[in-house]
């Protein structure tokens, strides 16, 4: 049945089929010079991708023309060094209500409309749950109307891509532009200066007051490229701006004599180098002086864009913090707080209280993590050569901020040490998350428990200070994509029952409630369940040639490889299972399909031997006689966006086992959740909020907490006790130790056991009893069928506080302050 907003949507001006058809046509003739019968699948998924992308920008020029009327109304920056927005096609059609209208247009030309949206490549522009977040963020910002613009880095080469030869992972460079990348709009006119190095120098004004100058030694240009991002049925469009890094003409050419033009070309490469690529590291900065050089450029760039727009529409320096609020993703931007003082102090001749004030009033700063080894510092060295200038303005900051500590707490030095933007132990250096900190009238978590941990343990002293400064704000995903987009079966059986409003009001799911036990509607629920599953199983046998059975259980484990994350426990559970079926092989146990995926840091040594012990139980266990095809183990390779919109629908058990305090989040927990299936978790990140919105008998617990970790380590924990006391642990710790999984290198996995065994920081071998235990658990649930059918319309049903619309509206209400503009 088609819904009210699809019906108002194709009476509308080019977006009906007949309109999109000559729209697609035009484009190919046109612009691309080819004749529909014999254009490619590239030609059409381009001429498809343009013709939307006319209507989005038609939406945009509307929603900045209201925003120019509108000089009162605040706009959020969300300053990010990552935007992993995934592939646009379908989620633009869903969004702008057209998705039967064009697929009913394509059967004129010789590929339909699934065939293109499938051979979208999507850019990899962040590594994982914080770049994506920052792209569910844009997706409730437009559809709540909130106007707004994401600022990042137009990198040419996102996270690699993922080959797994002979079980290792592989990295390819990300060529996402090569086909051309039909979504954006390079806007050269609105390029903007930044500056590197050199020295700074006082000199007196006009006004007999003291400045600082500060002389550059280079200089790169920002060239800003826009995407529209268009709100669900909407008319808001917002813009993602990302800069690409170019030599300026004029600069170095000028500086070399004639002969040189070789060297003025190195200058040029070297400039470009800067936007040229995405650090693959999932929280593990790299201390790199073109990473800091990354971030202070795209910061930079938005910071100038953003006064810029501010005073040609008629503000003043010091009402910036009214038409601009900005949100720091984590410390990556917190360069943005020396750099608009910079700005207001040097360019606009600011005194330095009123441009503390505008700063701190513009700010707000997301702390995404407590790992200690992930939180950003620059050494002083390497900071004051790139950018002289803000390394004066951080003394400052930090003078007036250890005045202040020693006012409050007199004599309390350690303190005064503690909580210094400079960390004086060992090489000096700039502790990022405490500069955000300062600058910032707001300071966040991203769950509940990640907050209060940052408030007890690695904020305290700012706490101490400002209590009223800290806030939580629980993440959320967008349903759009991660239902409507990835999960049509799903999303239009949910529309059947409960019609179509959930997708902007997701707490709406909450009336399947009193769907989850009539028989009929369950029924249909795990046929779509088994269709996803069909269709993921495909996939599998297409991308690895394994054979797996939709009947079986499918239990996935797909994010970072990381230890903190525990692949290596899920390994061990797998083991588990192969060693009681080679003692009994005609036990009676659940089948299961267990698929992972994810990238681990090209540097990362253990978690590259994850990767390869998955495929090696996989090469193991899948097709041993005695197992018969009721264990399978599947790395499922180059996980992004795309795979996972293929991967959430498909799964039935989602395995959330991160060391209970270690992850601060989680969103892909939520995806799965929201596409059916039951989590079996530690109480870590969101997992606990999941578990309180769904009910405890809905969800499989085991583990420590985030408390018992910590006194467990303060009390001494000994993994080796645990491994002698524990006979069918030593049982699968033996067996990968003996060589039986790699008989090419019998000693490949022994670092990963001798962490284990001597070390174990997130305890995995504490663990392993209660998650073997809770494994039961969910093969007995998986036994009873219709039991198991109610617990995953329950867990949908009850999920709606996850929508990050829901996020959106707490940062406006609480931290940015700002409204809807409606059309
Ligand atoms: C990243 O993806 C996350 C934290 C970081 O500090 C960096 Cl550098 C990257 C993740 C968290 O690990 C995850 O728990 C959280 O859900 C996500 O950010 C979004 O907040």
């Amino acid at each position: 049945a088609e819904s009210l907003s699809d019906a108002e949507h194709r009476t509308r001006t080019g977006l009906d089929p007949e309109s999109l058809r000559r729209a697609v046509r035009d484009h190919l003739f046109y612009f691309q010079g080819r004749h529909p019968a014999t254009a490619s699948v590239n030609d059409c998924y381009l001429a498809v991708a343009y013709a939307v992308r006319d209507r989005l920008f038609q939406h945009g020029v509307q929603s900045l023309d209201l925003l120019l009327h509108r000089p009162d109304a605040r706009i959020v920056a969300y300053l990010s060094a990552e935007f992993l927005m995934g592939p646009q096609l379908a989620a633009n059609l869903v969004n702008l209500g057209i998705l039967d209208a064009m697929r009913e247009a394509m059967t004129a030309f010789p590929h339909d409309l699934d065939r293109l949206i499938d051979h979208e490549e999507e850019p990899g522009l962040g590594n994982g749950g914080l770049g994506r977040l920052a792209a569910c963020y844009l997706d409730s910002l437009a559809t709540l109307e909130v106007p707004a613009i994401g600022y990042g880095i137009r990198y040419e080469f996102g996270i690699f891509n993922q080959q797994i030869r002979d079980g290792w992972q592989v990295e390819l460079t990300d060529k996402w532009l090569h086909l051309g990348y039909p979504w954006e709009i390079a806007r050269p006119e609105r390029a903007v200066e930044v500056r590197f190095g050199g020295t700074t120098e006082g000199y007196t004004d006009a006004d007999g007051r003291y400045r600082v100058r500060w002389n550059a030694a280079e200089i790169v240009m920002g060239v800003p490229h826009d995407t529209p991002i268009l709100g669900y049925r909407v008319k808001t469009c917002n813009l993602l701006r990302l800069w690409r890094a170019e030599a300026v003409q004029s600069f170095d050419f000028a500086s070399f004599n004639v002969g040189e033009y070789g060297r003025a070309v190195e200058q040029q490469v070297s400039t470009e180098t800067i936007s040229k690529v995405l650090y693959p590291n999932d929280a593990s900065p790299q201390g790199k002086a073109l990473r800091l050089k990354q971030q202070y450029f795209f910061v930079s760039c938005a910071i100038q864009d953003m006064l810029r727009s501010h005073i040609r529409f008629g503000g003043t320096p010091d009402t910036f913090h009214h038409r601009w609020a900005a949100q720091l993703n984590d410390t990556h931007p917190a360069v943005a707080v020396p750099e608009l003082m910079r700005l207001l102090l040097d360019e606009h001749g600011l005194e330095w209280d009123a441009a503390w004030e505008v700063t701190q009033k513009t700010f707000g700063y997301t702390n995404h993590t407590l790992l200690p080894e992930a939180l950003e510092t620059w050494s002083v060295d390497l900071f004051g050569a790139l950018l002289p200038r803000h390394l004066e303005i951080v003394y400052e900051i930090n003078r007036r901020l250890v005045d202040g500590v020693r006012r409050v707490y007199p004599g309390d030095e350690g303190r005064v040490r503690r909580m210094s933007l400079i960390d004086e132990s060992g090489r000096r250096s700039i502790r990022m998350a405490h500069l955000a900190c300062a600058g910032s009238h707001a300071v966040n978590g991203v769950a509940a428990l990640h907050t209060d941990l940052l408030k007890t343990q690695v904020l305290a002293d700012w706490v101490a200070m400002r209590p009223d400064r800290f806030h939580n704000v629980t993440n959320g995903v967008t349903p759009r994509r991660f239902m409507v987009v990835s999960n049509p079966g799903l999303s239009g059986l949910i529309t059947a029952a409960i019609g179509d409003g959930w997708p902007s009001r997701l707490e709406a799911l909450r009336e399947l409630e009193r769907f989850a036990d009539d028989p009929d509607f369950r029924a249909r629920w795990r046929d779509v369940k088994r269709e996803n599953k069909q269709r993921l199983a495909a996939a599998i046998e297409q991308r690895t040639g394994i054979v797996v059975y939709p009947d079986s259980l499918f239990d996935v484990q797909v994010k970072r490889i990381h230890e903190y994350k525990r692949q290596h426990l899920n390994v061990l559970h797998l083991l588990t299972l192969y060693r009681r079926l080679k003692a009994d092989p005609s036990l009676d146990i659940v089948p299961r399909t267990v698929v992972f995926g994810g990238k681990a840091a090209p540097g990362y040594f253990i978690a590259k031997l994850m990767i390869k012990l998955v495929t090696a139980v996989g090469a193991l266990v899948n097709d041993d006689p005695d197992v018969r095809g009721r264990l399978k183990v599947v790395f499922f390779p180059n996980f992004n966006v795309k795979v996972g919109q293929i991967i959430y629908p498909a799964a039935d058990l989602s395995e959330q086992i991160s060391t209970a305090g270690q992850e601060a989040s989680g969103t892909g927990n939520m995806k799965f959740a929201l596409n059916g299936a039951i989590t079996i978790g530690t109480l870590d990140g969101a997992n606990i909020e999941i578990r309180d919105e769904v009910g405890p008998e809905n969800f499989f617990l085991f583990g420590l907490t985030a408390d018992e970790v910590r006194l467990r380590k303060a009390a001494g924990y000994d993994p080796r006790a645990v491994y002698e006391s524990n006979p069918v642990l030593r049982g699968v710790i033996d067996l990968i130790a003996s060589g039986a999984l790699s008989p090419d290198d019998p000693s490949r996995f022994r670092p990963l056991v001798d962490g284990l065994l001597w070390h174990d920081p997130f305890m995995v071998l504490a663990d392993f009893q209660a998650y073997v235990d809770c494994q039961a658990q969910v093969d007995a649930l998986w036994r009873d069928g219709e039991a198991w059918t109610r617990a995953s319309i329950l867990n949908v049903a009850r999920m709606g506080k996850f929508s990050s619309d829901r996020s959106i509206r707490d940062y406006c209400e609480r931290i940015w302050h700002v409204e809807p503009v409606r059309a």
